[in-house]
């Protein structure tokens, strides 16, 4: 009995289940976050507006605190309003850290990422993200000297 339960057992461990293999994260980058996972661009889904700006020395989102309950899917509608090109990063405080250190070394490096997103000024985008675990997340615009006058923000999953 106890065999048949452990073979049972090791079987659906160790067979790829077919449903899984359109996963939409498995097209996208396997830079992944502990932030969440990509978005479902089907599922239900909560939009949120966030403008980016400059002006007076700042450099900003608005708004740039954000509360979500854990499950919960966002769409992030990003607008540039600013005068010059700005990148939405999503991820833990960890991960935006050693990315922005990767952009002191490599300012022009594009990111590809489904948490990320660069924008020319006046243009839009949209990040579809879910988040799956509790805690406090940032996103920020990681090109050299932005994020350092403003350009933060936060999520705080819960
Ligand atoms: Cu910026």
């Amino acid at each position: 009995m106890r065999l048949t339960v452990l073979l049972t057992v090791l079987v659906l461990v160790f067979v790829p289940p077919p449903v899984l293999a359109h996963d939409p994260a498995e097209h996208g980058s396997n830079h992944a976050s502990a932030a969440g996972v990509p978005g479902d661009p089907n599922a239900p889904t909560r939009t949120i507006e966030i403008a980016m700006r400059e002006g007076d020395g700042k450099m900003l989102f608005a708004p740039n605190t954000i509360d979500v309950t854990v499950g919960e899917q966002v769409r992030f509608k990003l607008v540039n309003e600013g005068e010059v090109e700005h990148e939405f990063v999503l991820g833990t405080p960890q991960e935006i850290t050693e990315h922005a250190e990767m952009m002191q070394a490599m300012p022009d490096m594009k990111h590809s990422d489904p948490n990320a997103a660069r924008l020319q000024p006046k243009a839009t985008s949209d990040i579809v993200w879910k988040f799956t675990s509790a805690g406090a997340f940032e996103f920020a615009c990681l090109i050299p000297g932005h994020r350092e006058v403003g350009m933060v923000g936060r999520v705080v999953v819960r």
